[in-house]
């Protein structure tokens, strides 16, 4: 079967600039989704397939879901919307990214694991699996105010951790996408300072909902999600979890970020997911929580919660610190 993308009906316009900076409002986004009166027809879903050769048949280790992260108390995103409605600016600056970004590889892939560790580290991605692979189900929470739930496959962040041994002078761990701008047209544009690069404090690192997934839906990590390896933070806003990450550095201070260096005053090192505290351009209360969009009653506006919903897993890491750094 060749390889080919269907858009759904609700594909998200190139015009319809989206990024972390633009916020539309309800009706604007329900019209960008493609759902209005065009929709009373009642498209099915549509079925979506997608292959890739992003890791080169590498077979999925076995797994199961972790009953402690089995249920979020609301439905799965549809695993068409997840990796169609994407961002990923190193290909694209619009959630359109998917077509752009279908060639896109890492192949032969290393994580480097570096800095204030007792020794460096090269791991492939078959060592990092092999530290215990599972399935979870997180909120997942974009700055951009909408949502879903994703079932994410991988390995705790913090057995990576533990592997790699950090000094105690290590106090925080940043990340780093990769550098490839032959592969990814807008590395090459000078508008901001690639590679993409992320940082956590090391006991946000070591909390048990970090995690390194390597895979989604039941399959590896698609280009557009990320192939072959992301962070997820489910407490943070979205665009602390940086896609197709390849090295790991343990440092003694906070490291720069790539949104806190493009607007500081916007996204700061922080960026737990706060309903009271607006971001400065729109409010955080609500969020459109999409599970399919191809279908309307599925769009739902909800309100946002304290760390998105994970306040007992997270809550003491921050509760001497000045809510305005949340
Ligand atoms: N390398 C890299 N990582 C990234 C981004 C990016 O543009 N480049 N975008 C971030 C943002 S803003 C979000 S919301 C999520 C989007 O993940 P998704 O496309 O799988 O929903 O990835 C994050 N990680
Ligand atoms: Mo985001």
């Amino acid at each position: 079967m060749p390889s080919f993308i269907r858009r759904p009906s609700w594909y998200l316009p190139d015009s319809a600039a989206t990024g972390e900076d633009v916020f539309f409002n309800r009706r604007d986004f329900l019209k960008a989704m493609g759902i209005g009166g065009m929709m009373a027809g009642g498209l099915s879903t549509p079925s979506f397939a997608q292959e890739t050769a992003a890791t080169s048949g590498l077979p999925l280790p076995e797994y199961a879901r972790n009953p402690k992260f089995a249920h979020v108390g609301r439905a799965l995103t549809e695993e068409y919307v997840g990796t169609t409605f994407n961002n990923f600016w190193e290909f694209a600056y619009t959630k359109a990214v998917v077509n752009i970004v279908k060639d896109f590889k890492l192949d032969p892939y290393t994580l480097t694991i570096d800095g204030l560790v007792e020794k460096p580290l090269t791991l492939g991605l078959e060592d990092i699996e092999k530290l215990g692979y599972e399935e979870r189900v997180y909120r997942f929470r974009c700055v951009e105010a909408w949502s879903m739930t994703v079932p994410w496959l991988g390995v705790p962040l913090a057995k990576l951790v533990a592997l790699a041994k950090p000094k105690s002078t290590a106090k925080y761990v940043a990340f780093k996408s990769f550098f490839d701008p032959k592969q990814a047209p807008n590395q090459s544009d000078g508008r901001y300072k690639w590679p993409y690069h992320e940082g956590l404090r090391i006991d946000e690192a070591m909390n048990e909902l970090g995690f390194v997934a390597t895979g989604a839906y039941g399959k590896r990590l698609l280009p557009q999600s990320g192939t072959p390896l992301r962070i997820v933070t489910p407490w943070k806003y979205g665009y602390k979890g940086p896609k197709s990450v390849v090295r790991m550095t343990f440092v003694d201070e906070q490291p720069s970020t790539f949104w806190s260096a493009a607007i500081p005053n916007e996204y700061p090192f922080y960026s737990n997911v706060d309903p009271q505290s607006p971001h400065p351009r729109w409010s955080q209360a609500e969020e459109k929580f999409i599970t399919d969009k191809a279908n309307v009653a599925d769009v739902e506006i909800v309100p946002t919660q304290w760390y998105n919903g994970y306040e007992e897993q997270v809550g003491h890491l921050y509760k001497d610190m000045p809510r305005k750094l949340y």
